[in-house]
């Protein structure tokens, strides 16, 4: 009876044991990385439209901090040129099923500079290095304020080194303040596949390198919102997505 328990003890044990080993969480570092074949690759190109009337771009008031340089800044919360929205955030958020795809090693950067974070709007694939300057005289107190990536903060002094960090988990708006300029912040955006693009000044975005296949593509903007659309693309297809934000 004894020996039949020890027996029993041991086949749960290599149970639970190949359970943790074999089967684990499932995260996206642990899909297969996806080959992307370049001669069916397709595009999705776009420009993200604001109607409606533009509310007075709120100033932003640096005199605190001499440091800083200038005193009055403009907010970028809302940037929007000849009806062209800037700063949204476009990415394939359904349709890739499972698939995974490698992580560039290239750090992307953010500058802080004049006490503002260039740039306002980033995205990054998750684990990929992310690479924090401060190109100012004074003291910055970077604060990403994450909720599916843990919040952490980093002080860097004048002409201090780098810092660089990865975040983990897929998050989309991820907020970035200073903890010593208020005024100070902008959004990471952390998605775990390739497809994803800023628009700039014109509204303009492009999404390449996609593999045929049906997805829904979101457009995120800080104040707006988000919006989808499902966009059907085959081999080598160039397809167009126009996005409109309306007055809040
Ligand atoms: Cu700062």
């Amino acid at each position: 009876m004894f020996r039949s328990n020890v027996l029993l003890v041991i086949f749960i044990s290599v149970l639970v044991s190949c359970k943790n080993t074999s089967v684990g969480i499932y995260t996206p570092k642990s899909r297969p990385i996806t080959t992307i074949d370049p001669t069916t690759a397709a595009t999705i190109t776009g420009t993200v439209h604001f109607e409606g009337a533009i509310p007075a771009t709120p100033k932003i008031d640096m005199s605190n901090d001499p440091d800083c340089g200038a005193k009055i800044a403009s907010s970028e919360n809302l940037m929007v040129d000849r009806g062209n929205l800037a700063n949204v955030f476009v990415y394939v958020k359904d349709g890739l099923g499972d698939r995974g795809f490698a992580v560039p090693q290239t750090p992307v950067t953010i500058d802080q500079r004049g006490c503002r974070y260039f740039p306002h709007v980033l995205g990054v694939m998750t684990g990929q290095p992310v690479q924090i300057l401060n190109s100012d005289s004074t003291t910055h107190n970077v604060h990403p304020m994450g909720h599916a990536n843990h919040q952490w903060n980093g002080s860097q002094l004048p002409n201090s080194q780098p810092l660089s960090k990865t975040f983990t988990e897929p998050e989309i708006m991820l907020p970035i303040h200073c903890n010593q300029h208020p005024w100070m912040h902008m959004y990471l955006n952390v998605v775990d596949n390739p497809f994803y693009a800023v628009t700039g000044p014109d509204g303009r975005f492009e999404v390449k390198g996609l593999p045929p296949g049906d997805y829904t593509i979101a457009a995120v903007h800080e104040q707006l919102g988000e919006q989808t659309m499902k966009v059907s693309v085959g081999p080598k297809d160039a397809k167009q997505a126009a996005f409109t934000f309306q007055a809040k």
